[in-house]
């Protein structure tokens, strides 16, 4: 726990038979977090800056289990999906792990409902928007009235990605410089881009090979080329600004293509080396490779796995639905739905 969040995390209870509940937008990198500083903190080497998605990420509810009741075991219990959790499923053991670190001293059990409408599979950080949502919900059980940097902060512990998913539209995730971590948070940028549209091509849905932050951890200790990566990172970093400030499309598109492909360069030239790309991934990239010499504005962006973001404008989705049509189309700024959702 970061010892200085811990006095606001109250070791209180709350109001028997409250229950309460959160959502949180998942996210896509346009410049990615990939690489430590600090393994346990989930520290990054670099900064990074994402976009929200809009209605897609988790509902979690939360509530304290009565003990006394004997339907109730001792565990907490996790249901996800209307699916309860098995207690030797990781998913189940990291998220216990995390409330571990603000559970209060009396032991309460709880019962935690996550609910996601992100397609399953799609390499679309569910861990990210359920650690938000998770966050927020205790929040509001222990009432402990933390901000959206402290929010954020915490959700970082559970996972990295997590502290972009408190807002909707852009992010930008603070490496920071501090050896506890309470300058690497996110901050919601306050340029909005109506016109943007991202498109979620699922070419592979099975559970990936090597987990995102074990290939990372792969990257950053046997990638020779991993030194340069804060370099172009900056670069890109600033390109992308750039592009947001000045709705320049092509910037954005040809800037977070570019990232995510030294991303996978930098896993391609780990020791071993890690390969999420298959060959429908590499078929999707030529395709749209292609189509972009023929005149649409479309670019990609791909995370740790097979699947791809497609990234283009209001104007041209009817067009790349021709190509695409299987593809999930989201705009990351109508997010009326995810609003109303108060648990
Ligand atoms: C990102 N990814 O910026 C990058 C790009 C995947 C590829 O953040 O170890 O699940 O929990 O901090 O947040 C996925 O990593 O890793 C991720 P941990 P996390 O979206």
């Amino acid at each position: 726990m970061q010892q200085i969040l811990k006095p606001k995390l109250k070791d209180r209870e709350p109001a028997s038979q409250k229950r309460v509940g959160a959502f949180a937008p998942s996210n896509i990198a346009l410049c990615k977090y990939w690489g430590k500083r600090i393994d346990e903190l989930n520290l990054p080497t670099t900064p990074s800056l994402s976009i929200s998605l809009g209605n897609l990420g988790a509902k979690t509810s939360v509530s304290i289990k009565d003990i006394n009741d004997s339907q109730n075991n001792s565990n907490d219990t996790v249901v996800l999906n209307k699916q309860t959790v098995a207690i030797t499923e990781p998913f189940y053991k990291r998220l216990i792990n995390f409330i571990d670190l603000f559970r209060p001293s009396t032991n309460p059990r709880y019962l935690i409902e996550t609910e996601s409408n992100i397609p399953v599979g799609a390499g679309v950080a569910s861990s990210a928007c359920g650690f938000a949502a998770l966050v927020s919900a205790f929040n509001q059980l222990y009432d402990w009235n933390l901000n959206d940097k402290e929010l954020s902060i915490l959700a970082r512990l559970g996972s990295g990605s997590a502290c972009r998913s408190l807002w909707q539209g852009f992010v930008e995730w603070h490496a920071g410089i501090a050896e506890d971590g309470m300058d690497s948070f996110g901050t919601p940028l306050e340029a909005t881009w109506p016109e943007l549209r991202i498109g979620l091509l699922l070419l592979n849905t099975h559970t990936k090979k090597i987990s995102s932050r074990e290939a990372m951890k792969q990257s950053v200790l046997t990638s020779p080329f991993y030194k340069e990566w804060p370099n172009k990172h900056q670069v890109d970093m600033l390109n992308l600004k750039k592009a947001i400030s000045e709705q320049n499309f092509p910037l954005l598109g040809a800037t977070a293509e570019s990232n995510a492909l030294a991303m996978h360069a930098l896993m391609l030239s780990s020791s071993p080396p890690i390969l999420y790309t298959e060959p429908s991934t590499i078929e999707a990239i030529e395709k749209i490779w292609h189509l972009r010499q023929l005149g649409l504005t479309v670019y990609f962006t791909q995370d740790a796995g097979p699947n791809l973001k497609l990234l283009f404008l209001a104007k041209d989705q009817v067009e790349i639905q021709k190509h695409f049509p299987s593809l999930t189309i989201v705009a990351p700024f109508d997010f009326r739905e995810a609003k109303t959702y108060v648990g």
